[in-house]
């Protein structure tokens, strides 16, 4: 997929979702160049503990990980943000490896691969796409080179930072079984994901006191006026983050100051907010170490090994395809 073809996804996307009701932005585009920044700032928030506890147990267990997967020539990450969870797992072996970053994010993917540049047993291979696209494009280029090689070398596909949170029971299935019927026989899967945990702690992480969060939500907005034409006034909404005990996921949402038109010109769009009125950009799903075994085993995988880091409600599982 070329970034242009990206850019008009985006534009039919907004136009789409902004239509809905409830009014909706998905959240793969908070990642822009700055929404990118605006995570990464977020990752070191101390109220934000995902990315701690998963590196935590990289590094603990990334010997046991590889000890696992005898052969593996190819790493795959969905969503590598700034790179420093695939360079930690990679100093865990001197085997030479080859790594595939997919992100829908130029900037995040630069930033990724200079973090890993200097992870000397690693090259790297960046694909700017959707997850699936991506994932699809070096699977089919594998089939053809497999016909070509003697040897099975292997690839663990990666899932980290909780990413999965942001996909539905349905979309998480369909997303983890086109996952498992890309891999063969002996790959495996890495997913992170973050666990249910009590509610002030996830409004403190996703709401923090410095705002990073609301910059991270905000910055949508500011993207559409720069990108489609759009005409949002950032000071007439505010973020709010709450809990859905229901559905166990934290939301998102930009909520309207007060009764406003916006109009976005690249899509010949224009409409009306009411004050009050809530455009919801992200859910955050939370897992119990159970639900997401059960998850894997109903999307074609099955669990090898789950490490749980209890300080951040944190757990990295690895499966293979059954
Ligand atoms: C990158 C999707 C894992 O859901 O925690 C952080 C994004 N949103 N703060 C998450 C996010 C608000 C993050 N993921």
């Amino acid at each position: 997929m070329t970034p242009s073809t990206l850019i008009s996804a985006f534009a039919e996307d907004v136009r789409h979702y902004l239509q809905l009701s409830p009014r909706q932005l998905p959240s793969m585009y908070l990642y822009d160049a700055l929404g990118s920044a605006l995570f990464d700032a977020i990752c070191e928030l101390p109220w934000y503990a995902i990315t701690r506890g998963e590196m935590r147990l990289l590094e603990r267990h990334r010997s046991e990980i590889f000890a696992h997967l005898h052969g593996l020539t190819r790493l795959v990450e969905l969503g590598p943000g700034d790179g420093r969870k695939l360079k930690t797992l990679v100093e865990g072996t001197s085997e030479p490896l080859i790594g595939h970053l997919i992100d829908v994010s130029a900037g995040a993917l630069e930033r990724a691969a200079h973090t890993l540049s200097d992870a000397l047993n690693l090259r790297v291979v960046t694909h700017q796409a959707p997850f699936e696209d991506g994932l699809d494009a070096i699977m089919r280029v594998e089939d053809d080179a497999i016909v070509h090689e003697e040897s099975a070398d292997r690839t663990l596909v990666l899932f980290l930072g909780s990413n999965i949170g942001n996909f539905d029971q349905r979309g998480s299935a369909a997303l983890l079984t086109r996952i498992a019927a890309s891999l063969g026989p002996g790959d495996a899967f890495l997913i992170g994901a973050d666990l249910v945990k009590p509610e002030r702690d996830l409004l403190l992480a996703y709401d923090d006191p410095l705002g990073v969060s609301a910059a991270f939500n905000l910055n949508v907005l500011l993207r559409i006026n720069r990108e489609l034409g759009g005409t949002f006034d950032l000071r007439a909404f505010r973020h709010h983050a709450e809990w859905n005990a229901a559905c166990s996921r934290m939301d998102m949402f930009l909520v309207s100051t007060r009764d406003q038109r916006v109009r976005v010109k690249a899509v010949d769009l224009e409409f009306e907010l009411r004050d009050g009125e809530a455009i919801w950009t992200e859910s955050s799903y939370k897992y119990t170490p159970d639900a997401l075994i059960t998850q894997l085993e109903h999307s074609g995988f099955e669990s090898m090994a789950q490490w749980i880091d209890r300080d951040a409600g944190f757990a990295l599982t690895l499966a293979r395809t059954t």
